[in-house]
């Protein structure tokens, strides 16, 4: 078979070949086969110098259109997958900026502590600083400083957790109150919020740690017409503008005299109900005027200066609010409490 008829038909050959060439590795695998260093039609050429030598020249001529021919083919051939690649790309990628967003699953804040925020920005409304103190307490700061006798109950190993020897887990946040006064002379003004402890087994009201907000006002002249102002100004804040409030004596060894603040129930209103236990009455905090050997503890001169304080439960603040039964349920760790408010 002589050259021309051989170029033909790798001509043919090489056409459909990359006709056929579905990828960029097809077409180079065409190529190397074609018009590679080894080729079909490289090896034809490089025989050119068998054929005679009246015919040679043109043969050559022939031999290398085709090669041209080949190779536009192979670069044509390349651009159209490449376009193809990119359209399928492109295809591929598209966004529909139509379709709706998903929307990012927001937290909220935890009941107790939006009640806590929500309590301790009422006082310092009303000018008290709000301040911390550590949860590891000396006993002292924790009972005598309070006028807590040597022998009373809460002192025990069984209902407060001691850490060592003279250190208490503070069972109320009234020794940070007990710090301030160390550490500053009248008027005081303070609202402490924080985490306390105390040996309880767990129930539908108790639980070994659990959030108080303590209050403090010292200076001269302060009575029990300043308490009841300033907690009835918290008690419409905190629960409505409607709510009534009574306060009933009660004993506490760090007030004297000390009482407990009622609001009328916030489900009836006052006339009875199941909450309020058909009294019409919710009890939300103890109070009183401080205890004259609490300001002796601390240094103040218990002639001069007077005082009221005042403590609350946090959870069960938000647990009347928001007609949680169990005080458990805010410390379950379900989401629930972070997107039903
Ligand atoms: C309650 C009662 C109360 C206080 C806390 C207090 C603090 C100092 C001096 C005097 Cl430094 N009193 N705090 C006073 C009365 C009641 O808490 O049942 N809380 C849940």
């Amino acid at each position: 078979m002589d050259l021309h008829n051989e170029a033909v038909k790798i001509r043919e050959a090489a056409a459909q070949a990359i006709e056929a060439c579905r990828t960029i590795e097809d077409i180079e695998a065409a190529r190397v086969k074609y018009i590679g260093r080894k080729g079909e039609l490289t090896l034809l050429l490089r025989k050119l110098g068998e054929a005679p030598p009246e015919s040679r020249k043109e043969i050559g001529r022939i031999l290398n259109e085709i090669k041209d021919e080949i190779t536009e083919r192979l670069k044509s051939r390349r651009s159209e997958i490449e376009q193809a690649h990119r359209s399928e790309a492109l295809a591929r990628e598209t966004i529909d900026v139509t379709l709706p967003g998903r929307r990012p699953r927001l937290g909220k804040l935890h009941p107790t502590l939006r009640v806590l925020e929500e309590i301790v920005n009422v006082f310092v409304g009303l000018g008290f600083k709000a301040v911390e103190g550590p949860e590891i307490e000396t006993e002292y700061n924790n009972f005598d400083a309070l006028n807590f006798p040597p022998w009373h109950p809460s002192r025990d190993d069984f209902d407060s957790f001691y850490v060592a020897d003279g250190f208490v887990l503070r069972t109320h946040t009234s020794p940070a109150q007990i710090r301030v006064m160390k550490s500053q002379d009248p008027p005081v003004r303070v609202v402490v919020p924080g985490r306390c402890y105390r040996r309880d087994t767990p129930d539908a009201s108790h639980l070994m740690s659990f959030f108080q907000i303590e209050g403090l006002y010292v200076d001269h002249d302060v009575s029990l017409a300043d308490l009841k102002g300033t907690l009835a100004i918290f008690a419409r804040e905190v629960f409505g503008p409607e709510t009534k409030i009574r306060f009933r004596p009660h004993y506490f060894p760090f007030t004297e005299p000390s009482a407990e603040l009622d609001i009328s129930c916030l489900v009836c209103g006052g006339r009875g109900c199941r909450l309020c236990k058909n009294s019409g009455w919710l009890e939300v905090l103890g109070c009183g005027m401080v205890h004259p050997n609490v300001f002796k503890h601390v240094g103040y001169d218990h002639k001069a200066v007077t005082g009221f304080a005042f403590g609350l439960g946090v959870e069960r603040i938000a647990m009347l609010k928001y007609g949680i039964g169990d005080i458990r349920t805010l410390y379950e760790n379900d989401i629930k409490m972070l997107s039903h408010l």
